[in-house]
């Protein structure tokens, strides 16, 4: 009898032992994936530029949009209470479009849900994000990152013009 109590008592801690090891190996495996495979990071000191020289700084000297190549572009912007510069881009159907981000006061944010873009933009911290606009029509650009009483007027358009 008191073998098999042991036996039990055993079989249990056992159940909870192994959960308590493959948990956090999980978890180490997800962040070396996220990490290595994904490429997904903390922002580092490579993509930082003077929060309070933005405006100053090259490429964010002149926003806008720049065709790189045909059905290329790349959009240079800023991001400060409570707008973007440029508030709207137009490209044609079928482009790709680079976003090179920061901002230049508080901290905000960069969302176009149709098109997967979802950016964190710290002040003088460079975000990128490369889209492609295949279907044509509006596409918004929001603020996520609550920034002030005027947040929720924070917004955008992509336009996406049909080729002719
Ligand atoms: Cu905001």
């Amino acid at each position: 009898m008191a073998t098999r109590k042991g036996t039990t008592v055993y079989l249990y801690e056992l159940a909870w032992i192994l959960p308590s090891f493959a948990i956090p190996v999980g978890m180490l495996v997800a962040l070396v994936v996220t990490a290595f495979g994904a490429g997904i990071h903390l922002p580092g000191l490579e993509r930082r530029i003077d929060p309070t020289k933005v405006a100053e700084t090259p490429p964010f000297d002149k926003p806008g949009l720049v065709e790189l190549a045909p059905g290329r572009y790349e959009v240079r912007m800023t991001a400060q209470i409570w707008s973007f510069a440029p508030r709207e881009i137009r490209v044609p159907a079928g482009s790709t479009v680079r976003f090179w981000v920061t901002s230049k006061d508080v901290v905000h944010g960069l969302l176009i849900p149709k098109a997967n873009v979802n950016l964190m933009l710290l002040p003088g911290q460079v975000a990128f994000a490369e889209a492609r606009f295949d279907t044509p029509g509006e596409y918004l650009m929001m603020c996520h990152e609550y920034c002030g009483i005027a947040h929720h007027t924070m917004a955008g358009t992509v336009i996406v013009e049909a080729r002719r």
